[in-house]
């Protein structure tokens, strides 16, 4: 039998520290659902640290995403208040064992979201539309996993920084986005990337929160999935998110 509550403790404390773990693969693969067991008890963890629930992600909601870390499956992850990172601030390194950076768009909800819903539903659920880098760390060695590891890794999220929230009658179905380092653009994608349209990605959320058990509440934000592969982050970088229409999101990497 899987000793779920040990593995959550693993994970947590990986993510808690920054240190790397094997892919637990490498010893037996979780099934989906376990994955996602350790997931809901390692963030359990943070709760009980004092840590509060923001919103979740969605991951590998396009095909460059699936195609750079080999996995073909939308999966989705919790996020909470300490992973917020200050827009326009600066990010430690040390805060994280070997991170990336990828461009997307942050849904905030207005009203309670759960289920199977239609885009048009879930688009009256959305209070306002933002830019948003998300920065992911896999806590398993040289960032490799199975989709089982990286469910139970909490779709790797680690950390986030939301730009200006725009009202949700703007246009979000094919709006440019330039994932710059230093002012050199390193990935260039379109929202359009992201299933097609991003709202395909509530909707996906929706339907996933509802299976284990929870619902997308009023001030949660839901993180639409990387539009492009993500960039490896190093200190020095300063690194810049321009989504047409919609503005800037930026920080600095430091030590
Ligand atoms: C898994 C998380 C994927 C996204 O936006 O596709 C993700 C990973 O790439 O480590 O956050
Ligand atoms: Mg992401």
């Amino acid at each position: 039998m899987t000793d779920i509550a040990k593995l959550a403790e693993i994970v947590d404390e990986a993510a808690r520290t920054a240190t790397e773990i094997p892919q637990f693969s490498d010893t037996k693969p979780l099934s989906v659902d376990e994955a996602y067991a350790v997931q809901a008890q390692s963030i359990q963890r943070r709760y009980a640290r004092g840590e509060r629930r923001v919103g979740i992600k969605m991951g590998l909601t396009s095909r460059a995403k699936q195609l750079q870390v080999g996995v073909d499956d939308v999966l989705w992850g919790r996020l909470t208040d300490a992973m917020r990172e200050e827009e326009g601030g600066e990010v430690s390194m040390a805060k994280y064992v070997h991170p990336r950076v990828e461009p997307e768009i942050a849904f905030l909800i207005g009203k309670p979201l759960s289920g199977n819903v239609s885009a048009l539903e879930a688009m009256a659920a959305v209070q306002a539309v933002a830019p948003a880098l998300e920065i992911i760390d896999s806590r398993y060695k040289a960032f490799k996993f199975d989709v089982g590891d990286v469910i139970a890794d909490n779709s790797s999220s680690s950390g986030f920084i939301i730009g200006n929230w725009h009202a949700p009658d703007i246009d979000i179905s094919n709006l440019g986005m330039i994932l710059s380092i230093n002012g050199v653009a390193g990935e260039i994608g379109s929202t359009a990337a992201i299933l097609g349209h991003p709202v395909r990605s509530l909707v996906s959320a929706a339907r996933m929160v509802a299976s284990a058990g929870e619902t997308l509440n009023p001030g949660d934000i839901v993180l639409a999935g990387g539009a492009t592969a993500a960039i490896p982050m190093a200190a020095g970088q300063a690194v810049t998110l321009d989504v047409q229409n919609m503005g800037t999101v930026a920080f600095n990497v430091v030590e």
